[in-house]
């Protein structure tokens, strides 16, 4: 008989993110329009663009690449979720404090797991923004409501504790048997699958009067996927075909503008889910059908990791576009996101440099060295500067997204004190290292300088110098 399979970390995250996307699939079937003509613009993108199209990853891994969002309430229950993700290879990177970044009442902070070495990132690069309720925040939660919210969370089950044993076991022996496997990604799915379960009503509704995110996470005792993301490699054409398919998109594409420089970090945009139905019990214990608008459809296209420099060149560039639309739309209220595009554009001209080659040679993005394999002999080794993709999120279109797809704007009481809540704090919730992702694509660039400065037995030093190397022609 031969040995039972063993499934690595990558090969359960692989086999996740497909089980979560078939499960989504049945749930919301917009999603599935969504992919579908995901596939079209892809297909098409790379029928247009050759092998120039697979500049930030093959179309294989583009294809398969998916981020999903979930909430959860406590730091317990945050640090169940890296025992999870831990199983598949994904580490919590990064910190988002979505509390100031967004005028709409919106009470979490949040970090995404995800795999972390290029090979990783390479074989399957699921990712999962995780937010977390901050009900401590005085400016949304009242002291006695955050003790009822605490209790009510404090009593529940997401995880249990079948699941919890072989994410633990996945972690310590680097994988799980293919039956093992198998119950892994089968608990794993369902507990973040929708609850039937009736939905108290008035906790529902006293909750979603300070915040609809917090009715969402903590006014059910279940959590659940609340989108999944497929990656296009042209937004734009994108939205374009969903609008001609009737679906709704929100206004805009959060993030960088459409422009003919290098695409830069994350461009996303969303449509409204349909209204899902869910029932509720009410006060006097009567079981009535009722429907959420919580979860949505979005997608998302990712260009060039940039550097701190580049990254505070972009976080001006945002600053600066938001308040010259604030002044003109104050001039004339008829201004148009089209026209807001046309301004965010001319800043970007302003801003970054029209070639991978000045984004390189300005320290502003990030790019790994490697040699061309020349079938020609007689030529010398050639350098070849790859630009590295961006594989994590930004604060001010999380909050975006989670704003435009809330039906109220809730409460927030912006005289009282916020709770001090950052990366140490985070990484103390989870129990475990938060990676910074500057530090993780530079660790990518200066692994990729040593491997080729030792192939030659040069200083990595002289390999980023200007003109040393040859980019692709853009
Ligand atoms: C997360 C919103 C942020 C993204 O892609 O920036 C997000 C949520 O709605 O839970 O998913
Ligand atoms: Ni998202």
């Amino acid at each position: 008989m031969p040995a039972p399979t063993f499934l690595e970390p990558w090969q359960l995250r692989a086999a996740f993110a497909r089980s979560l996307s078939d499960m989504y699939g049945k749930e919301v079937p917009a999603y599935t329009t969504l992919l579908d003509v995901s596939h079209e613009v892809n297909a098409d993108f790379v029928t247009q663009h050759g092998a120039d199209a697979e500049r930030l990853g093959s179309i294989a891994r583009v294809t398969a690449e998916r981020h999903g969002a979930i909430r959860v309430g406590t730091p317990t229950e945050m640090a169940q979720v890296a025992r999870i993700f831990g199983a598949m290879g994904m580490h919590p990177v990064g910190f988002y404090d979505l509390r100031d970044a967004s005028s709409s009442s919106v009470p979490v902070i949040s970090t995404a797991f995800r795999p972390i070495e290029r090979e990783e990132l390479a074989r399957n690069p699921f990712r999962v923004f995780t937010s977390m309720l901050v009900t401590a925040d005085r400016r949304f939660f009242t002291a006695d409501l955050e003790r009822r919210l605490e209790s009510f969370l404090g009593a529940r089950t997401l995880f249990g504790p079948e699941l919890l044993a072989l994410a633990d076991r996945a972690e310590v022996e680097g994988g799980l048997p293919e039956d093992q496997a198998a119950e892994f990604l089968r608990l794993a799915t369902e507990a973040f699958e929708l609850s039937r379960e009736p939905v108290d009503q008035a906790w529902y509704r006293e909750l979603e009067g300070v915040s609809a995110v917090a009715a969402d996470i903590g006014g059910i005792a279940s959590t659940h996927i609340n989108h999944l993301t497929p990656r296009v490699l042209d937004i734009d054409d994108l939205y374009a075909r969903m609008e001609a398919r009737g679906i709704t998109m929100i206004d805009a594409i959060q993030g960088p503008p459409r422009w003919e420089g290098p695409d830069v970090l994350l461009r996303q945009t969303s449509f409204r889910a349909l209204a899902e139905p869910r029932t509720f019990r009410t006060a006097d214990g009567e079981i009535v059908s009722d429907s959420l608008r919580v979860r949505f459809g979005e997608v998302e296209a990712r260009g060039i990791a940039l550097t701190r420099e580049g990254r505070a060149a972009y976080d001006a560039a945002v600053i600066e576009i938001d308040e010259a639309a604030a002044a003109a739309r104050a001039d004339d209220p008829g201004f148009t996101e089209a026209q807001r595009q046309e301004l965010a554009r001319g800043v970007w001209q302003k801003t970054f440099p029209t070639t991978e080659g000045a984004l390189a040679d300005l320290g502003l993005g990030w790019f790994t060295y490697e040699l061309l394999v020349e079938p020609v002999e007689t030529r010398a080794p050639a350098v070849v500067r790859q630009p590295i993709v961006y594989e994590d999120f930004l604060p001010r279109s999380a909050a975006g997204i989670f704003q435009s797809n809330l039906t109220s704007d809730g409460a927030k009481d912006a005289s009282q004190e916020g709770t001090d809540r950052d990366a140490d704090w985070m990484a103390g919730a989870l129990g475990r290292e938060l990676n910074d992702p500057f530090d993780l694509y530079a660790d990518q660039v200066a692994r990729s300088l040593t491997g080729v400065a030792e192939t030659l037995g040069v200083d990595p030093a002289t390999l980023t110098t200007p003109n040393r190397t040859t980019g692709a022609p853009r």
